[in-house]
């Protein structure tokens, strides 16, 4: 099993689409096994986006990061990273596929609704980042035998 991160960003809080895209994740099978709303701040910002500090477009992404609280999701299942960042779909919203989060419900390269790590390496860092050890949690999650195969878990 992997854990990976989730932000469901301003642009998804402020479009009130947090049940919808919560239900998405529940819906393809996804166990939340962490999830809180926080008020994220420069120094968080300038950590987790560090490829992309020195690009011309930070300060407008670190405003509309902060423009609202997020809510950080932990989200488990057999390659949770890879399904997840399936789900999300390309960053920019106007060329990622229907079907995909981005492609559903953005319109936009930066205002993209959702943020999910992109390898294994990062979504331990990420979590870490974003949550307390207590704040992930590690409980049975009782249609695991209707999910998967007994091979695959
Ligand atoms: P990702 O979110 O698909 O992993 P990254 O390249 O890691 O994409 O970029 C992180 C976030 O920075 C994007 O989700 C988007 O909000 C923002 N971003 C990336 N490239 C641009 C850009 O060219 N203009 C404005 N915002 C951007
Ligand atoms: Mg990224």
């Amino acid at each position: 099993m992997e854990t990976t991160l989730v932000l469901l960003k301003p642009s998804c809080v402020q479009r009130q689409l947090i049940g919808e895209i919560v239900n998405r994740f529940e819906r393809r099978g996804l166990q939340v096994a962490g999830m809180k709303m926080m008020q994220l701040d420069d120094n968080i910002l300038r950590e987790h986006y560090a490829h992309l500090v020195d690009r011309p477009f930070f300060p407008a992404l670190a405003q509309s990061m902060k423009a609202s609280p997020v809510v950080a999701m932990a989200l488990r299942g057999v390659e949770a990273v890879a399904v997840v960042r399936g789900m999300t779909g390309y960053t920019n919203g106007r060329k990622a596929d229907p079907g995909t989060i981005r492609g559903d419900y953005a319109m936009s390269n930066q205002q993209n609704i959702v943020h999910a790590s992109d390898s294994p390496e990062n979504a331990k860092i990420e979590l870490e980042r974003f949550f307390r050890p207590e704040e992930i949690f590690e409980y049975n999650h009782a249609l695991l035998s209707f999910l998967y195969a007994t091979d695959e878990r």
